[in-house]
């Protein structure tokens, strides 16, 4: 048993670790082991694997009703249906993207010979900010890819009518959005399409996984064909494609974890409140809000470190660390200063102020059904040590 009461007690000046595993903050929500089983077997006896089987229609069918789109188009995971989307809606020269996002956003156009261009965000909302993606369009532009950070929407209706205003098509990276929604209405609907991710450390998963919703009749049927090497039929092909598909034993993870999202969904708001409690009033130290009034899936836990908070970000990262808890710096230091972008556009920095600062602030901490009220205490008591010197008595088992 460990008591943390001064910074005599963190793992960092000596003691014991807080915590004897690893805590992850993309740990796996696993739903029912029997009902997945049960999948597995039916599929085994059904010997049939891949290649749009049933499992994956009845999938596909379920996340679509879920947003309320009309179509699902699954595929083998989010970096491909990126690649995908971009393809289908024509996507080439310069696209706008921001630079503060999970590196596959940037990646998934460079793939295709697209040049990513950053635009700044807003420091608030960690969003695109609309007036920068103004500033960023050239002749050379052709879209507009908005990212739904942590799952909060991307300011859809200005991004859209700059899109309108400009002739460019405009999507969404809604890799972390599964289930969310805007002005009441949930993400898929927005632009001409919207991504997801079904990785693993999606609060959401099909081991991996990912998906584009879409209520277009005719891009849904094109990526069809492309995810699955432009086959229309048996021996014919009739459009370039490429290899997305998902398969039936990740569909099947997709069908039983669809019905414990409200439990995960459930788990992920009562650890955000629990960190909001624990972290209140401490100098210099915020965490991102939700808004109530919409549909959230509260899967990242984002705290941000201001120059205010007398511990440094880094420093209650490595003092976490420590603890055994593993806290992430998602997305430092944004996609301009990773390779291939810090190389071909070594100045772009000077276009993100914003995307900068966030970068340096950003504290994700551990969250899923894997954490626990006590867990979470023990968090944020450790931080609070860290910032104010002293914690509340506390015993670690
Ligand atoms: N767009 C956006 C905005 C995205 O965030 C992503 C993915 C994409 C597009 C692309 O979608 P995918 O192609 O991935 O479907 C993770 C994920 O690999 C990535 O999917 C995700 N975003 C990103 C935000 O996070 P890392 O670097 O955090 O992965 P890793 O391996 O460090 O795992 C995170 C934590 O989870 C670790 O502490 C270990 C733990 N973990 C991980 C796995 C895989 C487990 O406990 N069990 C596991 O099975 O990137």
């Amino acid at each position: 048993m460990k008591l943390i009461q001064t910074p005599r007690d963190l793992a960092i000046n000596g003691a014991t670790p807080a915590f004897e595993q690893l805590l992850h903050v993309g740990r796996p929500n696993i739903g029912n082991r029997k009902d997945f089983l049960k999948y597995v077997e039916e599929m085994f006896d059904r010997n049939w694997l891949t290649n749009n089987g049933p499992i994956v229609q009845e999938f596909e069918q379920k996340v679509a009703d879920f947003h309320g789109v009309k179509h699902c188009v699954s595929m083998c995971n989010g970096t491909i249906a990126l690649e995908i989307a971009i393809r289908a809606l024509g996507l080439e020269g310069e696209v706008i993207v921001p630079s503060y996002t999970f590196i596959a956003t940037a990646h998934a156009l460079q793939w295709q010979e697209i040049t990513p261009v950053f635009a700044d965000i807003d420091p608030v909302t960690h969003n695109l900010d609309p007036e920068a993606v103004r500033r960023m369009i050239t002749p050379r532009t052709t879209g507009i890819i908005g990212v739904h950070l942590w799952g909060r929407s991307s300011p859809v209706e200005a991004l859209q009518a700059i899109a309108d205003e400009f002739d460019l098509k405009l999507m969404f990276d809604a890799a972390h959005a599964f289930g969310c929604s805007y002005k009441g209405t949930s993400i898929g609907s927005f632009g001409a399409c919207e991504i997801l991710s079904f990785h693993a450390t999606k609060f959401f998963n099909t081991f991996e996984g990912g998906a584009v919703l879409t209520n277009d009749d005719e891009l849904a049927e094109t990526m069809r064909l492309m995810r699955n090497f432009g086959f229309s039929d048996t021996d014919k092909v009739i459009h370039p494609g490429t290899n997305g598909k998902m398969i039936e034993i990740a569909a099947a993870m997709g069908m039983v974890n669809l019905n414990a999202i409200d439990n995960v969904i459930a788990a992920n708001k009562r650890n955000y409140l629990a960190y909001r409690e624990g972290l209140s009033g401490l100098q210099g130290i915020s965490l991102l809000t939700f808004d109530e009034a919409e549909s959230n899936n509260f899967q990242y836990v984002v705290m941000e470190v201001s120059e205010e908070c007398p511990a440094s970000r880094n420093q209650i990262i490595k003092t976490l660390n420590a603890e055994n808890i593993f806290a992430r710096k998602y997305f430092w230091p944004g996609c301009h200063n990773m390779k291939p972008y810090s190389e071909l556009y070594p100045h772009a920095g000077l276009m993100l102020p914003n995307t900068q600062q966030v970068a340096e602030r950003v504290v994700v901490l551990p969250t899923g059904t894997s954490m626990n009220d006590n867990m979470i205490n023990t968090i944020t008591n450790i931080i609070r040590i860290m910032v104010e010197g002293s914690g509340v008595k506390l015993a670690i088992m």
